[in-house]
Parts: structure tokens; C-alpha cells; sequence
């Protein structure tokens, strides 16, 4: 049944590939209605697929009774194969369109649909989320994903190029990598397991093996707070380099990031338009401040954080207003703030080789030198009230050969926050996933 089904309908073309130059050619495209108007004598249906829209034509003088007739059944978003004859109409949208033959309904829609899915009428986003299969169809939505294809293919090809090898890590881990308080737990065959918050211990072995390793892979968080830029499970972009200081990766993250922005303008010219996003490409290298001139800043600007605290929202926000289109580091954190994996500085270890990158307001990335020392490394366990026991598995490591290292972990769904001139984080991710989404 299938078989026979495509050899009829087998689609000779996508509609972009429909110009006026096939004029009195016979074409199969398949494809989605997505407006439809009915004028008596003359239909119309223009036909959607995953890269453009062509007219149908219907003329009642033209076409066969079967085919006129059978054409009024056809609502939006009804799956089509229509077979017919290329016509140059300088009328038409983009001067093309197609006298059908044939018509063939794959599949119906009902009616009223949730959402009106060529975006004409703006909806809430959990309106759209709710329906996010036909909120995807809108131009900006697909605008986005697009740019999001384009953006992981140029960080693979990157990353690739300079020498890191992509590694996969578990999902299933037995000990927090980011501190115990956002982690999922798992019944694992009547044990306890989580959900991996980041590859971060993993990455760090593997530098033992591979030297340069990237991952990019999907991670979860059990976040309490809903933001426009926190999700329960986000894809992260993560390297580690052997060898390597936190200046040197910081040098991989700042090159990246031109190289990715250099690449989208290039090739998602279309989308960065349908998005109204101007894209500028950072000039390099980027700014770097260490935490203290940050909190000077702050302080001058009538916002006080104490020599030791993370930066709050406000401060962020704040920060954010003095670097308007902006990427910038902060570098030098108190090591209290930072992870235990993260280095102290030999000279003042109440500084450690931590440093965020910024754009405007928001982190984009995390990264830092590592502790390579199995004593330091269960001294800052300790310190953070962490039991060593519970990274036996990972204190090994140190007395197989670990050397110096360093690397980041930047949120990809952030990122795409900057690349397509969007504020939600649930914008850029097919089927977000937040404290009080599981569906779809
Ligand atoms: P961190 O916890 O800062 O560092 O995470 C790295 C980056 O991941 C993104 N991110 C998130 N994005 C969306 N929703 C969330 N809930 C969320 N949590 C984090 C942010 C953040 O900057 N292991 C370290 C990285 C490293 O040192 O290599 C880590 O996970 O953009």
C-alpha cells in the first residue's frame, strides 16, 4: 500500500524550488494548506512545506469537476498532494503558480483549531505551547529553529576544527555534580540515581584520555524559579582542555561566539529579517572584568553587594544597562561562590579561576580552571559540605595521572536567546520544560 502510494504521488519538487522558469511543466508538491479562498469560479490554496509557500490555483473553467468539487472539502492545514502544471502569472506570489490536476488529502485537520497557525493573530505563549506542533509552523518559529540549526552545525564544525573531539556522557549519574539542591532523583532499580546536571566530572576524566573533548547534550535542573531563562532540562554546549588555562578557554569561548554570529548573519538572513533581529558581530577580544571591579561598578551606581555574594537579579539587571549589546567576562569570583571544582588562586585563595560570560544582563557561560589536586580537590568537597565518600569513583582519576585543565559549559538555549532577539527562554526550545510544564 505504501509503496504504490509514493509512486504516484512522489513529490517532484519543494515549493521554493517552484519558478516561473518550470512554466508548463508537470509537478507533484506536497505540502500543507495553509489558506484557503474560495472566489465561486476560482479557488485558491496556498500550500505550505517545510521551505515555502506556492499558489494553487483553481479555475473552474481549467480543472475537472472532480477536482473543483473535491477542493471545497480542503480547511487549513489539511496535508495536500497536488499534481498539476507549473503557469506563470505575474499575479501570483513570487510571479508562479500551479493548475492542479489532482488532488490528494493525506490528512484532515479539525477544526476549530487552538491556535491560528500563520501568525496573523499574536497568542499567549502557553496558548502557543500548549499547541506547540502548530505553533512551530509559524514563519517565526521556524525562523528560530532554523537559526538554532545552523548555530549548533557552526559550533560542532568549530570546536571540531580546533581540535576537541565530541564525547557523550551519562544522563544517569550517582553523585551531584552542581551541588544537591536542583537535582532530580531516579529510582534506579530500587537505588538512588539522578538526572545529570552537567557533564562536568566526566568531561574533566576524559581530558585524561582525549585531551580537548566537547559535548553538547541535554541536562537537568530541578528549578524552583520560574524565569525567562531558567528550564528544568536545557542543552548545554560544554568543553574541556588539557593543558589549558581558564585565559585559554576563555579564548575558545570568545572566538566561538564571533564565529557562530559571523555565520548566522551570513546564512539566516531570511530569518534574522522575519525576526526583526539585527545582528552585529562582537568585536574581539571581549571585555573582561574581575568581580571586584563589578561590584565597584554596582556600588557606584547605588547597588551594594558584599565582597563574597553572588550577583542578584537586580545586579545583574543593573550590570546589564551599562553593557547593552554587549559580551563581557567576569572573572576572579570569590572561590565560596564557585563550585569545588573550581581552582583557587594560588597567590589569594579566596580568589578562584572562575569566570561567567555575560550578554547584557544574562550568563551565558560558566567555566573556570579545575582543581588538579586530589587533596585540594576533597579540601574544597569538604568546605562545601560535600561527603568525599560520594566521589570516590571521580578521586580515582587523580591517582591515574590527571593534568592542569580548564573549560566551560555555556547554555545553549541562552545563547539562542542573543541569536534570534528573544527574552522568553521557552521561545527557542521545541517543548520546554519548566516547573510547571511536562506537556506537550
Ligand atoms: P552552570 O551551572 O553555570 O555551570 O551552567 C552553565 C550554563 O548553563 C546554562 N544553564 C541553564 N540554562 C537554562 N536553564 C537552566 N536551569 C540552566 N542552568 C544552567 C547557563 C549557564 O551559564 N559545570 C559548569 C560549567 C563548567 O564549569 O564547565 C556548569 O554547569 O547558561
Amino acid at each position: 500500500m505504501e509503496e504504490s502510494l509514493f509512486e504516484k504521488w512522489r513529490r517532484t519538487h519543494y515549493s521554493s524550488e517552484i519558478y516561473e522558469e518550470l512554466d508548463g511543466k508537470d509537478v507533484i508538491v506536497c505540502g500543507w494548506a495553509e489558506n484557503f479562498r474560495d472566489l465561486g469560479n476560482i479557488q485558491f490554496i496556498t500550500l505550505r512545506d517545510s521551505r515555502g509557500k506556492v499558489q494553487i490555483t483553481i479555475p473552474k473553467k481549467k480543472v475537472s469537476t472532480d477536482v473543483f468539487d473535491a477542493t471545497k472539502s480542503i480547511r487549513q492545514q489539511f496535508v495536500l498532494g497536488v499534481a498539476g502544471v507549473v503557469k506563470a502569472n505575474k499575479e501570483a506570489p513570487r510571479g508562479v503558480e500551479i493548475i492542479p490536476s489532482e488532488i490528494r488529502i493525506f490528512g484532515k485537520a479539525s477544526h476549530p483549531l487552538p491556535l491560528e497557525p500563520t501568525g496573523k493573530i499574536p497568542a499567549d505563549i502557553d496558548v502557543r505551547l500548549n499547541a506547540r506542533i502548530l505553533d512551530l509552523r509559524r514563519p517565526e518559529c521556524r525562523a528560530i529553529f532554523r537559526i538554532r540549526h545552523e548555530a549548533l552545525q557552526s559550533i560542532r564544525k568549530y570546536l571540531s576544527r580546533e581540535g576537541f573531539m565530541e564525547i557523550q556522557t551519562s544522563r544517569i549519574i550517582g553523585a551531584a555534580s552542581e551541588g544537591g539542591s536542583a537535582l532530580f532523583p531516579l529510582d534506579y532499580f530500587g537505588g538512588k540515581a539522578y538526572l545529570a546536571q552537567s557533564p562536568e566530572l566526566y568531561k574533566e576524566e576524559l581530558v585524561t584520555v582525549f585531551e580537548k573533548v566537547f559535548e553538547i547534550g541535554n541536562f537537568f535542573r530541578a528549578e524552583k524559579s520560574h524565569t525567562r531563562r531558567h528550564l528544568s532540562e536545557f542543552i548545554s554546549i560544554d568543553i574541556e582542555e588539557a593543558f589549558a588555562s581558564a585565559e585559554d578557554v576563555m579564548k575558545v569561548q570568545e572566538n566561538l561566539i564571533a564565529e557562530v554570529i559571523e555565520h548566522i548573519i551570513q546564512s539566516c538572513n531570511k530569518e534574522l529579517d522575519i525576526l526583526n533581529c539585527k545582528l552585529k558581530k562582537p568585536d574581539l577580544p571581549f571585555n573582561r572584568l574581575t568581580y571586584s571591579e563589578v561590584l565597584e561598578k554596582l556600588a557606584k551606581n547605588g547597588c551594594e553587594i558584599k565582597w563574597g555574594e553572588d550577583l542578584t537579579t537586580k545586579a545583574s539587571r543593573l550590570l546589564g544597562e551599562m553593557h547593552r549589546e554587549e559580551f563581557y567576562f567576569i572573572v576572579d569570583w570569590p572561590s565560596e561562590t564557585r563550585p569545588f571544582y573550581i581552582k583557587p588562586q594560588e597567590n589569594d585563595p579566596k580568589i578562584c579561576y572562575a569566570f561567567d560570560l555575560m550578554y547584557e544582563w544574562i550568563e551565558i557561560t560558566s567555566g573556570g580552571a579545575r582543581v588538579d589536586s586530589k587533596d585540594l580537590f576533597i579540601k574544597r568537597l569538604k568546605e562545601q559540605g560535600l561527603n568525599p565518600d560520594s566521589f570516590d569513583f571521580h578521586l580515582k582519576i587523580y591517582d591515574y595521572g590527571m593534568p592542569p585543565h580548564s573549560g566551560w559549559g555555556m547554555g545553549m538555549d541562552r545563547f539562542m536567546l542573543v541569536l534570534s532577539c528573544k527574552e522568553n527562554i521557552r521561545e527557542v526550545v521545541l517543548f520546554p520544560r519548566d516547573r510547571y510544564r511536562l506537556v506537550p
